[in-house]
């Protein structure tokens, strides 16, 4: 295998475009030859942690079977790419703790909570906003910024194929493609 595989963190509130940077990310990866993996919330809130909810202690949990499975695909020499809010320092810094600090790269997507908000794509902040979901991120739940993210982009400031090319020169010496 010529890889060397990394994990690929992705941090950010709902609608931010973690989701999107990862499919696009994926896409050139791939067209490079490399195995990757993506896990997001269809993979793995529908799975592994359908019984897990938006409480801290729940989100925890979340964060660290996440981090758990991820390191099985990263010492397979997969390029594991997860795309979740995961709203905090501590449950970051646990993913990061689980995961080896030397093959997580944490990328912060800064996209602005009024942008989020404006995008909506499912109507969720619009019924946080009504109360008619309790715990929502940047509206009643908190995030916290990352202070060191390796990489941050703001998806209301760049088009996704810009996006993925700062990913990609970002990740590269990391990978070696
Ligand atoms: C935040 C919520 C909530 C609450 C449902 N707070 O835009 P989406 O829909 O597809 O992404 C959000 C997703 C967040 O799940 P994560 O596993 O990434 O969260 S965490 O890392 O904090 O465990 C959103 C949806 O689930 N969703 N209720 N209360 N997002």
């Amino acid at each position: 295998l010529r890889q060397k595989s990394v994990m690929i963190w992705f941090t950010g509130l709902s609608g931010s475009g973690k989701s999107t940077l990862a499919i696009a990310l994926e896409r050139e990866l791939y067209k490079r030859g490399f195995l990757t993996r993506i896990l997001d919330g269809d993979n793995i809130r529908s799975g592994i942690n359908n019984n897990l909810g938006f409480s801290e202690a729940d989100r925890t949990e979340n964060i660290r079977r996440i981090a758990e499975v991820s390191k099985l695909f990263v010492d397979c020499g997969i390029v594991t790419i997860a795309a979740f809010i995961s709203p905090t320092r501590a449950i970051r810094q646990m993913a990061r703790e689980i995961i080896g600090k030397d093959d997580f790269l944490e990328v912060y997507v800064s996209t602005p909570l009024e942008e989020c908000e404006k995008r909506d794509v499912k109507g969720l902040y619009k019924k946080a906003r009504k109360g008619e979901i309790r715990d929502f991120t940047g509206i009643s739940a908190p995030f916290e910024a990352p202070l060191h993210p390796f990489l941050e982009i703001d998806t209301s400031c760049h088009s996704l194929e810009e996006s993925v090319k700062i990913l990609l020169e970002a990740i590269e010496a990391k990978i070696k493609f």
